[in-house]
């Protein structure tokens, strides 16, 4: 894509090297075989090892568990690289790495992560993050999973909905309540009697990622897979959520810009009234209009990520660039499909796969509602949740 801006200058050598192998892992790899999923609806497990291969399970992590003491910036590359590809591969490596591999980094024992994060970050051992429930959505507050202590350890009740990874998994991140109001984190083995897990069928977006249930029925946690630094409740859980929405909205405009190639390239080969597509004023005003929109996205992406490495990044400022790089991301999509003419809607053409995928991304880690709501509270003070 054209770098106008000359934003490239604004990355070191290292966040070049991680995002140029990244960007030939989806050229070779990615695209020849997503449709295919995204068609059967189906994980594309044989990509794993070579995910793991390129080091960016909980690249942000230290050496010793895993990590590689990369730059917030160089995971947001990351994941757009990613996402050019499929936005389901892109949401495996942020569940695995911000939503999973993090809070065990984040709230685990020294035991814990020196058990889970090394086989985390070669994908040896696959997990998921069971927040949501089917009447907790918006409002994890409002969960209802329980955790009673008995001795030895937890017993949990309760279930997860729209969980990703969540039937390939072989631990979750399992978030409940050990009264009525206090939220804990617990890993979860997909051993542990009392866990199970059912795919969620029929989905028309993310098909190439894999979505389920999880369902604990007594389930036993010991006391040894307790995350002791879950201690600070809820908000322990949405530190998580941070570290993956920030991720969130380098994916999304990775997805954007896949979609704008497209259509810049669409435009210009393909003629109508004697011309390229792309010679007609209106189409033009399209793709300047997309073009802008992606470098605006990108420059608050990038200075949002020098603000994490600096640790000077609140929340809010992560619900402003998703909530920027989700919207202005599906309407890209949405704008492409339209210039591809009828070619928008097929699958070869990636763009319409792209934008059904986006509708997941605009929803899920917060909606755009929610995030409005959060940027909204931030600037007048006044809580308008409810
Ligand atoms: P509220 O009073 O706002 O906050 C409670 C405490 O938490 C703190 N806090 C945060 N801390 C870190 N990061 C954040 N993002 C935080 N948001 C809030 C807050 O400061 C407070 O701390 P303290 O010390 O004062 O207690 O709580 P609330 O119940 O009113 O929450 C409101 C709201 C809307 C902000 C929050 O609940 C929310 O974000 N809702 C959206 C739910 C959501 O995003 N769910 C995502 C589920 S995971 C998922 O979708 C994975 S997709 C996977 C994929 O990529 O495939
Ligand atoms: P609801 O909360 O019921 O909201 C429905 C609508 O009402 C939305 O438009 C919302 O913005 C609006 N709304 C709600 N409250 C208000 C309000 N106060 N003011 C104004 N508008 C409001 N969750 C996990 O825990 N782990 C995962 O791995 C995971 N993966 C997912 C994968 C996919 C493909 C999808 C689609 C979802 C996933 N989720 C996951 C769940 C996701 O986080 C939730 O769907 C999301 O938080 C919204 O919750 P909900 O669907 O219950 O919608």
């Amino acid at each position: 894509m054209h770098d106008l801006f000359q934003v490239d200058d604004l990355l070191d050598a290292e966040e070049k090297i991680i995002r140029e192998a990244v960007t030939k892992f989806v050229q070779a790899d990615v695209l020849p075989i997503i449709e295919k999923h995204y068609e059967n609806a189906s994980f594309p497990a044989e990509l794993l090892s070579k995910i793991a291969d390129l080091g960016i399970l909980g690249m942000t992590l230290p050496e010793e568990y895993g990590g590689s003491n990369a730059s917030h910036v160089a995971y947001g590359l990351v994941c757009q690289e990613l996402e050019k590809g499929d936005s389901g591969l892109r949401s495996f490596v942020s569940v695995q790495s911000s939503l999973c591999m993090y809070p065990i980094f984040a709230y685990g024992s020294e035991t814990q992560k020196k058990k889970y994060l090394p086989a985390m970050s070669t994908a040896k051992k696959i997990a998921c993050f069971g927040l949501t429930e089917p009447n907790s959505g918006s409002d994890p507050a409002s969960m209802k999973t329980k955790a009673v202590k008995t001795e030895g350890g937890w017993l949990l009740n309760g279930s997860k909905l729209w969980i990703t990874n969540a039937t390939v998994a072989d631990l979750a991140i399992v978030w409940a309540k050990i009264d009525d109001t206090q939220v804990r984190g617990f890993i979860v083995e997909k051993s542990f009697p009392g866990f199970s897990t059912h795919e969620i069928k029929n989905k028309l977006s993310l098909r190439a990622s894999t979505t389920g249930e999880i369902s604990l029925q007594n389930c036993f946690v010991p006391d040894e897979n307790y995350l002791p630094g879950s201690e600070k409740g809820l908000s322990a859980a949405l530190g998580c959520l941070t570290k993956a929405r920030y991720g969130i909205a380098w994916g999304a405009m990775g997805a954007a810009q896949a979609c704008f190639d497209a259509a810049l390239s669409y435009t210009k080969a393909r003629n109508q009234f004697g011309k390229p597509l792309a010679s007609f004023q209106l189409i033009q005003k399209s793709l300047a209009d997309m073009y802008t929109e992606i470098v605006k996205a990108q420059t608050l992406n990038l200075q949002l990520g020098r603000l994490m490495d600096k640790n000077k990044a609140d929340y809010v400022n992560v619900s402003l660039a998703k909530m920027n790089a989700c919207r202005e991301a599906l309407k890209i999509a949405r704008e492409a499909r339209n210039l591809l003419g009828a070619n928008g809607i097929s699958l070869e053409y990636h763009v319409m796969r792209h934008m059904n995928n986006l509708e997941s991304v605009f929803t899920y880690e917060g909606t755009d509602n929610m995030h409005h709501l959060i940027v909204g509270r931030y600037l007048t003070g006044l809580n308008a949740f409810s």
